[in-house]
C-alpha cells in the first residue's frame, strides 16, 4: 500500500523506493525464468552461453517471451501500482527490458533522463526498476539527483561521448533489496556505476508513459521500440505492443516535444549509430560479402581479420589481442541484436573500437 507522504516525496524528489513490493518466492521465479530465457536466445542465436552471459546486458520486450513477466506488469503488482502514479489512473507501456551488469564485463550506464530516449511527445513518464537480488552500493545500483525531474528536459546524453557531471549534487545510492522497486520519473537524471560487487546485477525495468501519448519520431527516431510502431506521427500510441492498464485518457491535445532528429548522424561514432557504422566499416575493409558479425564470430576468421586490419591500417601488433576482443564482443552484440534486439548498454567494445581507428571510421 503507497500512502500519501509515499506519492508526495515521488513528486517532490522524482524518485520513490517500495520496500518489500514482491516476495522473495515471486522474485526468484522470475530470476530462474530470465537464467531459461537467456539460455533460449543464446541458443536460438547459435552463440556459445558463455559468450552470451558474459557479453549481453540488455534483453527487450521480455514480457512477449515470458507469461509471469508478463502477468507481473499487466495484471499483477506493477499493473496494480504504475496508474496511481499517473494523474488519470491509466497508463500505457511503452516497453520492458532486463539489464543485467555480468560479472567483469560491465560498466557505468552514464547520467542521463530516459525520456529523451523515448519517441513518445509527453515526457510525464515514468520506469519501475526491480532488482531481481540484494544490491550493495558496489553492485551498480540505481544513483539519483533527487529533484532533478523539475529541471525540464535536456537534449540526449549520448553514452559514448558523454561528459555529464553530477558529482557537486547531493546524489542518492539506492541500495534497495530483493523484493524491493524504484519507481523513477522520466526526467530524474539518474545513472548506474560499474558492478564491483561478487554477483551479476539483474535488473527489471518496465516504462510507462500516459495513455494519451503521441507518437513523436523526431524526439527519438533510433530507439528500437520505433520498430514496433504502426501508427503515424503525431497520433496516439494505439498498438499492441503498448497495452493501456486502467481506463483513462486516450486522448488528449498534442504536446511540443524537442526534435532530436540529429542524433541520427553518421558523422562521427555516437551510441546511436556505432554498431552501424562499425558493421559498415569492417565491411568495407575487410571486403567481407556475407553477414559481417557471423564472418567474424568464427574464430579463425576474425585472426585473420585483425592481421588484415592491422596492417591495412599500419596499427602497432601490440594492439592485436584487444582488437580480436573488441571484434568477438562487438559480433556477439551484433548476432543478439539482429536476431532479438539484445546488446551490451555499455558500449565499452565500441568506444575500444573508436579509439583504436580514431578519424579512420
Ligand atoms: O539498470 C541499469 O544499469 C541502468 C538503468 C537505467 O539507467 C534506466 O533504466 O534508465
Amino acid at each position: 500500500m503507497i500512502s500519501k507522504s509515499d506519492f508526495d516525496f515521488y513528486k517532490e524528489n522524482g524518485y520513490l523506493v517500495i520496500q518489500n513490493f514482491l516476495d522473495d518466492k515471486k522474485v526468484d521465479k522470475l530470476k530462474a525464468n530470465y537464467d531459461d530465457l537467456r539460455k533460449k536466445l543464446a541458443e536460438r542465436t547459435s552463440i556459445k552461453y558463455s559468450d552470451y552471459h558474459k557479453e549481453i546486458s540488455q534483453i527487450r520486450d521480455i514480457w512477449k517471451y515470458d507469461e509471469d513477466f508478463k502477468k507481473l506488469i499487466l495484471e499483477g503488482e506493477i499493473a496494480k501500482t504504475a496508474p496511481l502514479f499517473f494523474e488519470d489512473k491509466s497508463c500505457r507501456l511503452l516497453h520492458d527490458h532486463i539489464i543485467n551488469k555480468p560479472l567483469g564485463n560491465n560498466g557505468t550506464v552514464p547520467w542521463h533522463q530516459d525520456y529523451t530516449y523515448w519517441p513518445t511527445d509527453n515526457p510525464n513518464g515514468l520506469s519501475f526498476w526491480l532488482p531481481l537480488s540484494d544490491l550493495d552500493k558496489n553492485a551498480g545500483v540505481l544513483e539519483v539527483v533527487p529533484k532533478s525531474h523539475l529541471w525540464g528536459e535536456e537534449k540526449p546524453v549520448d553514452f559514448i561521448n558523454d561528459t555529464k557531471d553530477f558529482s557537486n549534487y547531493d546524489v542518492k545510492y539506492l541500495e534497495v533489496k530483493k523484493g524491493d522497486i524504484v519507481i523513477l520519473d522520466a526526467l530524474t537524471w539518474h545513472r548506474t556505476s560499474e558492478n564491483i560487487s561478487i554477483e551479476e546485477r539483474i535488473a527489471y525495468i518496465s516504462l510507462w508513459i500516459p495513455a494519451n501519448s503521441r507518437y513523436a519520431p523526431k524526439h527519438a527516431s533510433w530507439h528500437p521500440v520505433n520498430d514496433n510502431i504502426t501508427v503515424k506521427e503525431n497520433e496516439i500510441l494505439n498498438d499492441d505492443w503498448f497495452p493501456v492498464i486502467g481506463k483513462g485518457k486516450t486522448n488528449g491535445p498534442e504536446h511540443t516535444y524537442l526534435d532530436n532528429s540529429e542524433t541520427e548522424t553518421m558523422q562521427k561514432i555516437t551510441m546511436y549509430n556505432a554498431s552501424k557504422k562499425a558493421r559498415n566499416f569492417l565491411q568495407k575493409h575487410l571486403d567481407i560479402n556475407t553477414d559481417v558479425w557471423t564472418f567474424l564470430y568464427n574464430e579463425t576468421n576474425r585472426e585473420k581479420a585483425v592481421n588484415r586490419l592491422i596492417e591495412k591500417f599500419n596499427l602497432n601488433d601490440n594492439v592485436s589481442d584487444e582488437l580480436n576482443e573488441v571484434l568477438l564482443s562487438m559480433s556477439i552484440n551484433g548476432l543478439a541484436y539482429q536476431n532479438h534486439k539484445a546488446r551490451n548498454v555499455y558500449n565499452k567494445s565500441y568506444v575500444k573500437f573508436k579509439n583504436i581507428f580514431k578519424d579512420e571510421i
